[in-house]
């Protein structure tokens, strides 16, 4: 799924990720790259130009240049800005108070229309309800017959009876669908190469009769921008009230995806991703802004250790290691701080170009052996704790008496925390900048 777009944005923003400064000169050219991906993935014109000003502006801020973690910083703004240009919250369907809520499927030859229909009784069915489908496809022979076949194959009814009037094959279906108890309508209308007045009053008939709760366009995602152009047409004629961008699964450059949403300020409700009738998805912005950036992963990391940690903390943190005043008492505050990010494993998981960290794996904190760190750690003396090279085999009898611990896990823990001052160290130096992450270790 839109793999091309993603593809050329993660490689710009792999480039700026881990920088520890970003110069300005920097910003505008990873924004001049992003808004090339964005063009070539055929997105709107307009709304490429809108998204990547509103993104330079914001990744310019002081307070990210500044910050510890710039690279990431802007990260996170792209991300951002890509969920707000999908839409933010997912969008869902407007049930009518009053059953039957009535879907008008609309949208040009192809897209879709019929196999969505199908797609969406079986979703709604998996919900709780209780749909009926109706073809008004007098035009194209076998059209009706079409959706009966996907009636079948997806086990739900499909209303139908002998008028060849659109508009009279709806309202049928909805008396019908108000009389059997069925609680939603779903009308799979007829297709146009191109939008026209009679389908546009054909449809408008319709909407008088039956008066739908959603009027959903269907566009096919492989269009391009003929999807978008589509879109703010039947948009302009009809209370688009949601799109179903199908054929996300296909090559696409999906572009579509991402205009249509602003040009219409239609919003993507569900997404068909293959032919089949399961391949139909509730619209997730943030999470398609995650596919195509990547990174979910990164952004719930860096999100869990804004939420963790703060910056004074990280500065302090920072200085102690850049002057080699890392003590055991730090490592106690960095286990407790990584424990409210989740198990060690997970978080660095989740961090990419972190490459293998010989003996992490053994760094273990749950709860209980957090509590012994920090029994024995308290039996240490300040000056141990701050110069642990002094501790030997009888401080560390010692240790082990006092805390109440053996001395097996006195020796584990001390290496553990050299082994954390070396990947503190490397981390500050390394991959993350020149500069510790905003995190703190
Ligand atoms: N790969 C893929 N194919 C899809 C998807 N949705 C629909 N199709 C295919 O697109 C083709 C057209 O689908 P239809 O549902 O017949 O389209 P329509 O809008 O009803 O077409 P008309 O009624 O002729 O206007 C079919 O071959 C479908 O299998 C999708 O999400 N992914
Ligand atoms: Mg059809």
């Amino acid at each position: 799924m839109l793999e091309g777009l993603s593809e050329k944005l993660q490689r710009t923003l792999r480039n700026i990720r881990g920088e520890g400064r970003v110069s300005e000169k920097h910003v505008q050219e990873s924004m001049r790259e992003i808004r090339m991906a964005l063009l070539e993935a055929d997105v709107n014109f307009k709304v490429v130009k809108d998204f990547v000003s509103s993104l330079r502006e914001k990744a310019l801020g002081q307070d990210v240049l500044n910050s510890l973690t710039p690279g990431q910083q802007i990260v996170k703004i792209v991300r951002d800005e890509l969920v707000n240009l999908l839409g933010r919250e997912p969008e869902r369907i407007t049930f009518s108070k009053v059953p039957p809520t009535v879907i008008l499927m609309v949208g040009l030859q192809g897209s879709g229309k019929t196999t969505s229909t199908g797609k969406l009784a079986r979703w709604l069915s998996k919900n709780g309800h209780r749909p009926l489908m109706v073809s008004v496809d007098v035009y194209r022979p076998a059209a009706i017959q079409q959706l009966s076949v996907i009636g079948q194959a997806v086990d739900l009814p499909v209303y139908s009876d002998e008028s060849g009037d659109a508009v009279e094959r709806a309202s049928n279906a909805y008396r019908h669908c108000r009389s059997m108890g069925y609680d939603v309508l779903l009308i799979d209308t007829a297709g146009r190469l191109h939008i026209d007045d009679e389908l546009m009053q054909e449809l408008e008939l319709i909407r008088q009769n039956v008066k739908p709760d959603e009027i959903l366009l269907v566009a096919d995602a492989m269009t391009g921008q003929d999807a978008v152009n589509s879109a703010s047409e039947f948009n302009r004629r009809l209370p688009l009230s949601g799109a179903v961008l199908t054929k996300l699964d296909g090559d696409a450059r999906g572009g579509a995806a991402l205009s249509i949403r602003a040009v219409t300020n239609t919003p993507i409700k569900f997404i068909g991703i293959g032919e089949k009738y399961e391949a139909l998805e509730l619209f997730h912005p943030d999470r398609l802004a995650g596919r195509i950036l990547g990174m979910g992963d990164v952004l719930t990391l860096i999100e869990k250790a804004e939420q963790a940690s703060d910056e004074e903390q990280a500065r302090q943190m920072m200085q102690k290691l850049q002057r080699d005043e890392f003590s055991l008492e730090d490592f106690r505050d960095q286990l407790r701080q990584l424990r409210k990010l989740g198990p060690l494993d997970q978080i660095l998981g989740m961090l990419p170009q972190m490459g293998p960290l010989k003996g992490l794996d053994k760094i273990n904190v749950d709860e209980r052996q957090l509590a012994h760190v920090e029994a024995i750690i308290n039996s240490m003396t300040p000056e141990e704790r701050v110069k642990y090279k002094i501790i030997n085999g009888s401080r560390r009898k010692r240790i082990a008496l006092g805390s109440g611990r053996p001395v097996s896990e006195v020796n584990r823990l001390l290496k553990q925390y050299i082994q954390m001052r070396k990947m503190m160290k490397k981390m500050s130096k390394g991959f993350l900048g020149k500069r510790l992450p905003k995190f703190g270790w």
